[in-house]
């Protein structure tokens, strides 16, 4: 029973934790919250592109979705997406956070 305590404590820190990271809405539960919010958006300029293992390295905004600051970082993303951008342009795109942080739409910013 004790242990069963204290594993259902260490969840609720987590779950607050990432309440805290990631969410402005610490009543809904994370499962909850990223069923309504598929991705967080962004807008940032590609620095690197591979096509074919499916990864871009943007250099974007704040994400204030995810509490995110402004700075450069891969992520992966489907090579299908990727098709037809260029290093240097400038891209509206949408993140799906998590352990690897993956981009599932992104287009070229008018
Ligand atoms: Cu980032």
């Amino acid at each position: 029973m004790k242990l069963i305590l204290i594993a259902i404590s260490a969840m609720a820190v987590a779950g607050s934790a990432l309440a805290q990271a990631g969410h402005d809405t610490p009543a809904t539960s994370a499962a909850d919250h990223a069923a309504m919010t598929p991705g967080a958006q962004g807008v940032g300029v590609i620095k690197k592109l591979d096509t074919k293992s499916g990864s871009v390295t943007l250099q974007h905004g704040p994400i204030a979705a995810l509490s995110w600051p402004a700075m450069t970082m891969s992520f992966k993303a489907e090579p299908s997406l990727l098709q037809g951008l260029k290093v240097g342009e400038k891209v509206n795109f949408t993140v799906k956070p998590g352990a690897t942080p993956e981009v599932v739409a992104i287009k070229h910013a008018g």
